[in-house]
């Protein structure tokens, strides 16, 4: 099942947290669960698990209940007050109620009894693949825009938000280089909207692939596009630009039996230390202006 690949695929990529006092059965399980996981991490108590969460953040538990210091369950009421939803399997030797109605309790994912079935365990480690992938996937939409695949108007606020923190911190630079397509209107009007959607996805993935993965780009509005280049002066961030421009204007898109052509004007400025993020987005709109006024396909400076 192709979901039970992906599954595996995105376990492979998790940090994986194993507490367990018996050094015979942590050490029986700990190459069985290093296949599956991306990472594993082992502790031998409570207390040492909770520590390695602060330090290793994970991304599932398993863990015993009955250990010295620390046990399983007071563990993991400690953890649920710091994260009430990550994934914890317990696997316990003692099938008392009392374990698993805590367990139940404390929001305990899996119960699992000793001697734990491999198979068993590898199944609900997937489960929690599985929980934790769809979840990934649903934050990701929120951030993306659906049309281009580049990060939509409120992720990249919350960039440009993180990149000016920076800034004022380690007085680092951020350029910012918005883009507008030139008479898009024209291409809906000749030949439809979903060829202007067409015309959007190709732009979107020329300025995404002209770029440093340092850089952010993202949809702005309708047929506007954002860049934030961290790290870079004024001037490069021009030849940026430029690079962009030539770029654009090299593609052609094809919808149906049409091929079309377009261009786009560049604006071009800087977050300043003290700025406002909209003071700079504001100036580099009146640059992108003075762009299209002056005949579009080119690029100024604010
Ligand atoms: P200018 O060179 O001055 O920028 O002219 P323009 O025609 O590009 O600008 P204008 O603001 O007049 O029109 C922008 C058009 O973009 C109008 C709107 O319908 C279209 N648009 C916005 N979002 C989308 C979209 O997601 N898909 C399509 N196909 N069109 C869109
Ligand atoms: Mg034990
Ligand atoms: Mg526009
Ligand atoms: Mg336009």
């Amino acid at each position: 099942m192709i979901t039970d690949t992906q599954d595996q695929e995105y376990l492979k990529t998790l940090t994986v947290l194993y507490v367990e006092d018996e050094e015979d059965t942590r050490e029986q399980f700990k190459q069985f669960l290093a296949r599956l996981a991306g990472r594993l991490i082992t502790a031998e108590n409570g207390a040492e698990g909770l520590a390695a969460c602060h330090e290793h953040h994970p991304d599932i538990i398993i863990t015993d209940i009955q250990m010295p210091v620390m046990d399983g369950l007071e563990m993991v009421q400690e953890l649920r007050i710091l994260d009430a939803s990550i994934p914890i399997i317990v696997l316990t030797a003692f099938e008392q109620i009392d374990y698993l109605k805590r367990s139940i309790n404390l929001g305990v994912n899996k119960y699992l009894s000793k001697p734990v079935n491999g198979f068993e365990l590898r199944d609900t480690l997937l489960d929690c693949a599985h929980i934790l992938r769809e979840k990934m996937l649903v934050e990701a939409a929120a951030r993306i825009d659906l049309l281009t695949g580049l990060a939509n108007r409120r992720e990249i606020m919350a960039r440009f938000h993180a990149e000016k923190a920076r800034l004022e911190r380690n007085s680092t630079l951020l350029s910012i280089i918005i883009a507008d397509i030139d008479h898009f209107k024209r291409v809906n009007d000749s030949f439809g909207h979903l060829a202007g959607d067409q015309v959007l996805k190709d732009v979107a993935t020329t300025l995404a692939s002209n770029i440093r993965a340092v850089d952010i780009c993202g949809r702005w509005g309708g047929e506007e596009f954002i860049l934030l280049l961290p790290e870079t002066s004024l001037d490069d961030a021009v030849l940026v630009a430029e690079k962009l421009r030539v770029a654009v204007s090299s593609i052609t898109s094809i919808w149906k039996n049409s091929a079309i052509r377009t261009t786009i004007s560049l604006g071009v400025g800087m977050l300043l230390p003290g700025m406002d993020i909209e003071e700079s987005t504001d100036l580099v709109d009146k640059a992108l202006y003075r762009a299209k006024k002056g005949g579009r396909n080119r690029v100024e400076v604010a």
